[in-house]
């Protein structure tokens, strides 16, 4: 069958520009809010990205970065654990504020899916909370229901890059890989959604604009509008200036009557 069944959405950095004034916001604010006086720059928290998930890279800055920490919190077994509750709370109140948008072109190729009937689904290794909030502003409180599966998070073990989270997917819907395509904006992300088995799109974004996109099937600055272009990294030039589900399809099946 030559059809496009799915298209899985990663969602920091892909469906939301929202790593430096969304998530890195939220952690300074805990770090504030516990009374570390740690703060992570534009710069630092852009090494930092290299971890992927909010609890591994605080652990990961606790580890090689050394920053103070007061004998009271160096104690408590949960304090990374509580850390992060109290960013994510703090992620979900700047989306709830309005403070992060959608990319171009995201709104559009959903609309348009949903109207072909191609399903949609998330693979992302940030909190559940988070991409919820972003659909529930951003769309409506119905949008959560146009995907047929929400993976986030710790559902499983081992996050991005490796390709659990997207089998999971997989494994939930029942999807065949040849026939979905993966949208992400990192080495991780594509390595991710490469391994279990998917044809990938990269959307590059300020923060992943050196990485390595070679796995990537067309690389694009972000999804493009009629009225706003977007620009071909790598791969064919789109006619229309941004991506359809008709460019996904013939991704997919290169070799099909249309
Ligand atoms: C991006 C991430 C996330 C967020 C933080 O994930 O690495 O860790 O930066 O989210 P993806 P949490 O690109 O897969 O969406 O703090 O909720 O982990």
């Amino acid at each position: 069958m030559t059809a496009l069944q799915a298209i899985i959405f990663d969602v920091d950095g892909t469906l939301a520009e929202n790593e430096r004034d969304g998530h890195r916001v939220a952690f300074n604010q805990a770090f504030k809010a516990a009374g570390l006086d740690w703060f992570w720059s534009e710069d630092l928290y852009g090494d930092l990205l290299e971890v992927a998930g909010g609890k591994e890279r605080m652990r990961f800055f606790l580890k090689y970065y050394s920053p103070p920490l007061p004998e009271s919190v160096s104690n408590s077994p949960d304090f990374i654990a509580e850390l992060h509750r109290i960013k994510t709370q703090r992620y979900v109140a700047l989306v709830k504020a309005g403070k992060i948008q959608l990319r171009p072109g995201v709104k559009r190729l959903i609309m348009e899916a949903r109207e072909a009937g191609v399903r949609l689904a998330i693979a992302t290794t940030s909190q559940l909370e988070n991409a919820l909030a972003l659909l529930e502003t951003t769309f409506s409180v119905e949008a959560v229901n146009w995907f047929d599966v929400i993976a986030a998070g710790d559902i499983v073990p081992k996050k991005k890059p490796a390709p659990d989270i997207y089998r999971y997917v997989l494994t939930k819907t029942g999807w065949s890989a040849e026939r979905c395509i993966a949208i992400e904006d990192t080495t991780h992300g594509l390595t991710a959604a490469d391994d279990a088995g998917l044809t990938t799109v990269a959307t590059v974004n300020r923060y992943t604009r050196y990485h390595d996109f070679s796995k990537a099937r067309l690389v694009i600055n972000h999804l493009g509008e009629p009225n706003q272009p977007c620009l071909v990294l790598r791969g064919e030039a789109l006619q229309n200036g941004y991506f359809d589900v008709e460019i996904a399809t013939s991704l997919l099946f290169p070799n099909a009557k249309t």
